[in-house]
């Protein structure tokens, strides 16, 4: 019996508080109020209050918070986008990154593993040269690698890809790194509870009221709350939320789903892509192998997991590691990604004065949570949008004036 285990948890003064405080009313009233307590409300509370100095927040979370795509998501952090707008962006965030356990004073566990895109054919070749061009330009550590090198860097890897899909070489992007998802939302919300933010769980927005063309009120499951800024974080939710307002918006729901394999010996230190074979993988603390594919192909709004996804990606990653065919999947889930048509996010404004969104984050936005928090945050304090997120305004689908991600989506779609 581990009797200094079983005195350690009995203790009524156990050294270990919560990790943020439960506030049991909603006051009449805040500052702003954000509607999404996932990564992305929680850095937005959490740089409102220690960038901006704006403390009366709430974050009204309809279930629990980091139960949506936060705690579903692969954890995969990279920056080799494709448009400038997008580079610069992605690689703010992994500069975030970097700190972020420390600021916290939470082991987020980021681990740097570095990160293959597989190409099986000559265009692929040609994207990923025009991906490390342009990552090069920016200062973004991205190379194309031939056989030889993934031969020697991945030697457990068939290179004929199951004989049918052989692989001619990849991107390589050294800063490529995973990190515990769970941990993150938590990270933020204990650092915006201990700045004062409420943090509201199952409370959800049933309403939002707008006068003379700008917020007013938002109706929760738990009473009605005025505020005069609202931010809406919901990923999968955009639609409805935007619906409550009579907005519209692009983001379609498509269902992305994934998979772990039992606990193994560590064998795979990076992350490896392959968006032509539909599979990705990456090797995580534990020794679980975090596995994923493709969007579901249809519009859907729910998190329920096939056996048609288990079958096709286990085909695939045997296609490129054919000594896993023992390996047993011992978790399948999905969460519901907000897609655009450009692959890019949708930041700032909206047309109803104090009305802020933060969505379009589809398959691709753990990554991104760090800066997003910080730039939606600058938004909401100052007024003005923030020059890094210039190129994803609601805006640009009236202009045309599209930020097209879709060679750069780790996912294949
Ligand atoms: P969420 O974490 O979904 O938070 C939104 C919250 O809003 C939810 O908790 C929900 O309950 C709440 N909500 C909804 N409606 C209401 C309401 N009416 N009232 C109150 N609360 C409400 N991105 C990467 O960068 N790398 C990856 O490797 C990666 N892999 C992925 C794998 C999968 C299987 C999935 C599904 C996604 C993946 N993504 C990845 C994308 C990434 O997970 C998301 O873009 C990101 O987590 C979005 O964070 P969020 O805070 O905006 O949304
Ligand atoms: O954006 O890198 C990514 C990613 C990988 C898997 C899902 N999204």
């Amino acid at each position: 019996m581990p009797w200094r285990l079983l005195r350690y948890a009995m203790n009524p003064a156990h050294p270990d508080g919560r990790m943020f405080s439960r506030p049991e009313k909603l006051r009449n009233r805040y500052d702003v109020v954000i509607i999404g307590g996932g990564g992305h409300g929680l850095a937005a509370a959490y740089y409102l209050a220690r960038e901006h100095g704006i403390r009366n927040v709430c974050v009204l979370e309809k279930g629990y918070i980091g139960g949506g795509n936060t705690g579903r998501n692969t954890t995969i952090i990279r920056s080799n986008y494709i448009t400038p707008e997008g580079v610069r962006f992605y690689d703010e965030s992994v500069r975030l990154w970097q700190d972020l356990s420390e600021d916290f004073d939470l082991n987020l566990f980021y681990a740097t593993r570095g990160h293959y895109t597989l190409a099986h054919s000559d265009s692929a070749m040609r994207t990923m040269r025009l991906r490390a061009e342009i990552n090069k330009h920016y200062g973004i550590a991205s190379e194309v690698v031939d056989r030889e090198i993934l031969r020697r860097e991945l030697p457990m890897m068939d290179l004929s890809g199951g004989g049918h899909a052989p692989v001619l070489g990849a991107l390589y992007h050294a800063p490529g790194a995973i990190a515990r998802h769970d941990a993150v939302a938590w990270g933020y919300a204990r650092g915006a509870d201990r700045r004062g933010v409420e943090i509201h769980q199952q409370t959800e927005v049933l309403g939002l009221a707008v006068r003379s063309g700008k917020i007013h009120a938002v109706q929760t499951s738990r009473g009605t709350i005025e505020t005069d800024s609202v931010l809406c974080a919901v990923a999968g939710a955009t639609p409805r939320i935007l619906a409550m307002l009579g907005l519209t918006s692009p983001v379609c729901v498509h269902p992305l789903q994934a998979m772990v394999s039992e606990p193994v010996k560590p064998w795979l230190d990076p992350i490896v892509v392959s968006g032509s074979l539909h599979v990705y993988v990456s090797q995580s603390a534990r020794g679980e192998l975090v596995l994923g594919a493709s969007l579901d192909p249809y519009e859907l709004h729910s998190t329920r997991s096939t056996l048609d996804f288990a079958e096709g990606l286990s085909a695939h990653i045997l296609d490129l590691f054919p000594f896993l065919s023992q390996i047993r999947i011992v978790r399948q889930w999905a969460g519901m990604a907000d897609m655009t048509p450009d692959f890019s996010p949708i930041m700032g404004k909206t047309p109803i004065g104090g009305f802020y969104l933060d969505a379009g984050w589809g398959t691709w936005g753990f990554k991104a949570t760090p800066v997003a928090g910080k730039t939606m945050a600058h938004t909401i304090a100052t007024g003005r949008e923030h020059p890094l997120a210039a190129g994803f305004s609601l805006e640009r689908f009236r202009n045309f004036a599209l930020t097209g991600e879709k060679g750069a989506a780790a996912v294949g779609h």
